[in-house]
């Protein structure tokens, strides 16, 4: 279904913590409107319609989606309702977004992408991350050739950052780093380096306070011919914190870039010149830092969002792209609980 020039109306559903983001960057997107509202909580509902001035709200999507006559419905719910709700979407033929991670198994994954094939709508995850302004920049680089064919990568995100005050699940939840901030670090690395083939991955916990797993480290094979290493830790105070900073590096066959601290990217050509890109993100009337790289990344992706569904495109992070995503996030915590195997993805 193409939307052509019109502006297509959308119904979110669950205003937690960071739905806030999805609103604010809705209302400084053109061609796009929120106009209703759904979470079961009452008091988030009203509060949040208050904030952004949304008068028709919900306490059930069910209903929410029988009563508007909707283009898409955006779900900024936690993990669990994600299977059922986009069901429910498809089921009343209405396109998705939502949150990552996209499900919690492979089955409820392909059972979410099945639905919305088989109902003719799109599916998009929100994976925001490899939107960033620094990530985007770094792949012009590469697509510029300007250090040549790449040959290995790190993508890396290390912090001590209080991610549990924000969103307190983080720290209940059997699994923590590798589905919840990993999933990006991974999606990044198949953004910058093609599909996976094979992942070997270790992790444990250093903080007693939480549940899961607050440090991993994976070893990818890409169909490419590039290695790379994923590192992400939640254990790892610096003297200079950089949540929520993603740094790369990668050697390519004519030279070197580096995405550093504070974005800056240095691109160095073998016997020739070293540049210095700075890449800071905009820093947006609604934002905060050190929040402001996720959150323009946020405006980029609903942009894309816009433009498939104005243009009859698949998103780059549709449903079924996303389960490549997932399936190396599996495979990597089978490889650590079975000391570190090679696991093939097919
Ligand atoms: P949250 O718990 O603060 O908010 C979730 C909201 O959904 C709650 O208000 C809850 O009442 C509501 N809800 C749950 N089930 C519902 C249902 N069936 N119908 C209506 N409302 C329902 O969670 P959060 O921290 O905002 O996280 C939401 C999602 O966003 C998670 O999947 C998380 O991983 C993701 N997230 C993504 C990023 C990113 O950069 N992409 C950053 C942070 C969080
Ligand atoms: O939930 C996570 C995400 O998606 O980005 C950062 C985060 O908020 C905490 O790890």
């Amino acid at each position: 279904m193409t939307t052509s020039g019109k502006t297509v109306k959308g119904g979110l559903i669950g205003c937690g913590f960071f739905s806030q983001n999805h609103l604010h960057a809705w209302r400084q997107l053109d061609g796009a409107e929120i106009v209703a509202l759904c979470d079961r909580d009452e008091r988030r509902l009203k509060e949040t319609a208050a904030r952004f001035g949304i008068e028709r709200t919900y306490q059930d999507a069910a209903q929410m989606l029988e009563a508007e006559r909707l283009d898409f419905v955006d779900i900024a719910t936690t993990v669990n309702m994600h299977r059922p709700l986009v069901e429910l979407a498809a089921a009343a033929r209405v396109a998705c977004i939502c949150q990552k991670p996209l499900a919690n198994s492979i089955e409820d994954g392909q059972a979410m992408v099945d639905a919305c094939a088989r109902a003719g709508v799109r599916l998009m995850v929100h994976e925001n991350f490899r939107w960033q302004t620094p990530i985007q920049r770094v792949r012009e680089v590469l697509d510029q050739k300007i250090i040549g064919e790449p040959f290995w990568g790190r993508v890396s995100f290390r912090s001590a950052f209080d991610v549990f005050s924000g969103q307190p699940y983080l720290a209940t939840d059997k699994r923590f780093i590798l589905q919840d901030l990993g999933i990006h670090i991974i999606d990044v690395a198949r953004f910058l380096f093609g599909e996976a083939t094979v992942v070997s991955a270790n992790s444990r916990r250093v903080n007693p306070k939480i549940q899961g797993e607050d440090v991993a480290t994976l070893l990818l094979t890409h169909a490419t011919g590039v290695t790379s290493v994923v590192d992400c830790s939640y254990a790892t105070a610096l003297p200079t914190e950089l949540f929520p900073q993603t740094l790369l590096e990668i050697d390519g066959s004519h030279g070197s870039l580096r995405l550093q601290g504070d974005y800056q990217l240095v691109v160095h050509r073998r016997g020739g010149e070293t540049k210095t890109i700075r890449c800071e993100p905009p820093l947006h009337a609604w934002a905060e830092r050190p929040w402001h790289n996720i959150q323009d990344s946020v405006l980029n992706i609903q942009a894309h969002w816009i433009s498939c569904l104005r243009e009859g495109k698949e998103p780059q992070t549709s449903g079924a792209d996303n389960l490549r995503t997932l399936r190396l996030v599996y495979a990597a915590y089978d490889s650590a609980d079975s000391a570190q195997k090679a696991i093939a993805l097919q």
